[in-house]
């Protein structure tokens, strides 16, 4: 029997919705399909040779006349080429804009019956979604892919009432791999960062963009630390970083806010972490946070967007109101101070990764979308 060849467009760099695309990429093709990698750059999850995995780089003409690089028509040029030469049977592309538009505009162009499956990521919807400059055509891509998921209820949600669409998306929600992320002793690492054995360690990742609210983390941060021996692990890079630091040194806590930058092994400072904050004012699922789950931290995450459906209140962690700093940082003392509950709540958040978000169940979800459309055809 042919092997099923799925092309994957996303956004090669860091990011959740290249990190779910790279990692879906790869079980797929341990599972035997074929995979074609359509983007500007090797995804950078992408760290070794694997045989079914092939990867086509998107060039760009830069010729002088054009006042801007057209990528986005490179890009729909570089699918038709490829789903034409390659026999593609599903181009599943990540991030709508302009990864759906482009993957209908390269359908047009050939005559290869290729099916489209756009899964949404968060921001595409929630913040270019209302831009007036493109809010046509995301719901243009959404309304003319094949089938479409999301990666939260609250993003279905979100995207329908945002861009008035009526079409139905299905739920498949956000895993991670549980051989790189789990529990396992780094405890020589918080030597190595000269952190003392009874310092209890927070930890955030992001992008540091202004919807991460980073600086509510160093707030409740300020606060927790008057009451507890702690140390804030702050991993990632963006935008607000620089605004981090000052406000850091604004409050007096050099001394205990570890600025670690954009690092690759996440899952061992996890290991050395007792609690996640994550405290964005949009987010649609939180990545982080199953990562965080899966090595047994517990998170404290805001209520909004998807994250009530990663956190189970009371249970795996605590969801507080965007903003209520105060709030948070007597959740984490709360847990901090009282280990049965905080193991409770560390034990929880494993079961929860496994019934809920577990890689083999996550990928037979997207299996079954592919089996589908062929089915369809
Ligand atoms: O904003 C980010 O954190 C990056 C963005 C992306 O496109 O990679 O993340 C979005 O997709 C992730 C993977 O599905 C989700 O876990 C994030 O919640 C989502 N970000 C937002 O909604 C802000």
């Amino acid at each position: 029997m042919e092997r099923t060849k799925i092309g994957i467009t996303c956004y090669p760099t860091v990011g959740g919705s290249g990190v779910i695309a790279t990692e879906l990429a790869k079980l797929l093709a341990e599972k035997g399909y074929e995979i074609h990698f359509i983007t500007s750059n090797i995804p950078f999850r992408l760290k070794r040779i694997y045989p079914n995995i092939y990867y086509h780089e998107v060039e760009m003409t830069h010729y002088p006349v054009f006042q801007y690089p057209p990528y986005d028509l490179a890009l729909a040029n570089k699918m038709a080429e490829v789903i034409n030469r390659e026999k593609i049977d599903i181009l599943h592309v990540h991030y709508a804009m302009p990864h759906a538009i482009c993957a209908i505009l390269a359908k047009e162009m050939i005559h290869h019956d290729v099916k489209i499956v756009t899964t949404l990521h968060g921001t595409d919807i929630t913040v270019l979604g209302v831009d007036p400059s493109l809010q046509n055509m995301i719901r243009f891509g959404i309304e003319r892919s094949n089938r479409v998921t999301a990666v939260s209820r609250s993003l279905v949600n979100q995207t329908k009432e945002m861009l008035n669409v009526e079409r139905e998306m299905d739920v498949i929600y956000n895993f991670v791999d549980e051989r790189e992320y789990r529990e396992r002793d780094e405890s020589h690492l918080k030597e190595e960062y000269g952190i003392e054995d009874d310092d209890k360690v927070i930890i955030h990742i992001s992008n540091f963009r202004q919807v991460k609210r980073v600086p509510d983390v160093i707030k409740s941060f300020k606060t927790i630390r008057e009451k507890s021996k702690a140390k804030l692990l702050l991993v990632g890079d963006g935008p607000d970083y620089y605004k981090t630091c000052q406000l850091v040194n604004e409050l007096g806590l050099r001394d205990d806010v570890l600025f670690l930058g954009k690092q690759e092994n996440v899952s061992e400072l996890l290991s050395i972490s007792d609690l996640k904050l994550l405290l964005s004012e949009k987010e649609s699922f939180g990545l982080v946070l199953l990562e965080a789950m899966a090595c047994g931290v517990p998170c404290i995450g805001t209520n909004i967007g998807g994250i009530p459906e990663v956190i189970v209140h009371e249970e795996t962690g605590y969801i507080c109101e965007v903003g209520d700093t105060e709030q948070i940082a007597s959740h984490a003392l709360r847990l901090l101070s009282d280990q049965d509950k905080w193991e409770e709540f560390s034990h929880k958040g494993l079961e929860r990764v496994r019934s809920e978000f577990l890689s083999e169940t996550i990928v037979k979800q997207y299996e079954q979308v592919y089996a589908d459309l062929l089915e369809e055809s």
